[in-house]
């Protein structure tokens, strides 16, 4: 990374907003302004949906409406038409909204995508996963997933932090696609291996800094984690 500093770095850290029990929703509510403040943004997904209800991802939205990145995590894998019901009540206000690659273009994707751009709002397709269990069926068709997500024109991809080798085949076929990698820190992915390593655009941290007794430091320390491992 040319950009040497946390101060850099911190931008380049998206955090997920995944509350464990209903008590967190607040919580983590409040954690979303520090994300856009200081961070790159906040991800919300189901967890907030099923604990906070669709009020709860709004407002996660709107407290983040002053700037950073909202990505919407629904990883939609539907027909169309069902996608875009469901981003048409809930994607209000999110810059972009996640969906799974693997359910091809024709009647799932391009209409999903065409939704999306009705309400200003971009897609994002999961290539492959930070678990062991994407080794099982995803990554041996990652390259039908580039070829797919290559048709559909994604404005953004989710690859592994856990797997930088991944990232960077990613970042080969797809060079100025926008690249998002969860998995760093409480699934064993190294801060920074993602962004120096595989050429990610942003790393996405979820426990590490929502579980921290101080969020703000462990935000920090993250981004500092990733200025070390990426020098000039
Ligand atoms: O493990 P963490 O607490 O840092 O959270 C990771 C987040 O990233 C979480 O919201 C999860 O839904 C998302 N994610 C993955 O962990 C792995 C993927 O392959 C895709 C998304």
């Amino acid at each position: 990374m040319s950009q040497g500093s946390a101060g850099l770095a911190v931008k380049r850290v998206i955090v997920a907003l995944d509350p464990a029990v209903e008590g967190d929703v607040e919580k983590l509510l409040g954690i979303a302004r520090l994300a856009c403040r200081e961070g790159a943004g906040i991800k919300v997904g189901l967890p907030m949906l099923a604990l906070g209800g669709s009020e709860a991802v709004s407002e996660a939205a709107r407290l983040c409406s002053g700037g950073g990145l909202r990505v919407l995590d629904l990883k939609l894998a539907d027909i169309g038409y069902v996608m875009r019901l469901a981003v048409e009540s809930l994607a209000r206000g999110f810059d972009a909204a996640i969906a799974h690659a693997f359910i091809g273009s024709e009647g799932a994707l391009e209409e999903l995508k065409g939704a999306l751009e009705g309400m200003g709002v971009r897609l994002v397709l999961v290539l492959s996963m930070s678990h062991q269990g994407s080794a099982e069926v995803i990554d041996p068709c990652l390259d039908r997933l580039i070829s797919v997500a290559t048709r559909v024109r994604p404005w953004g991809v989710v690859a592994p932090a856990t797997r930088p080798g991944v990232i960077a085949r990613v970042r080969s076929a797809m060079p100025r696609t926008v690249i998002m990698s969860p998995g760093v820190g409480a699934q064993g992915g190294r801060p920074g291996d993602a962004i120096c390593l595989g050429g990610a655009d942003y790393e996405i941290v979820g426990r590490v800094v929502t579980r921290s007794p101080d969020p703000v430091s462990a935000l920090r320390s993250v981004a500092g984690s990733i200025a070390e491992r990426c020098p000039e």
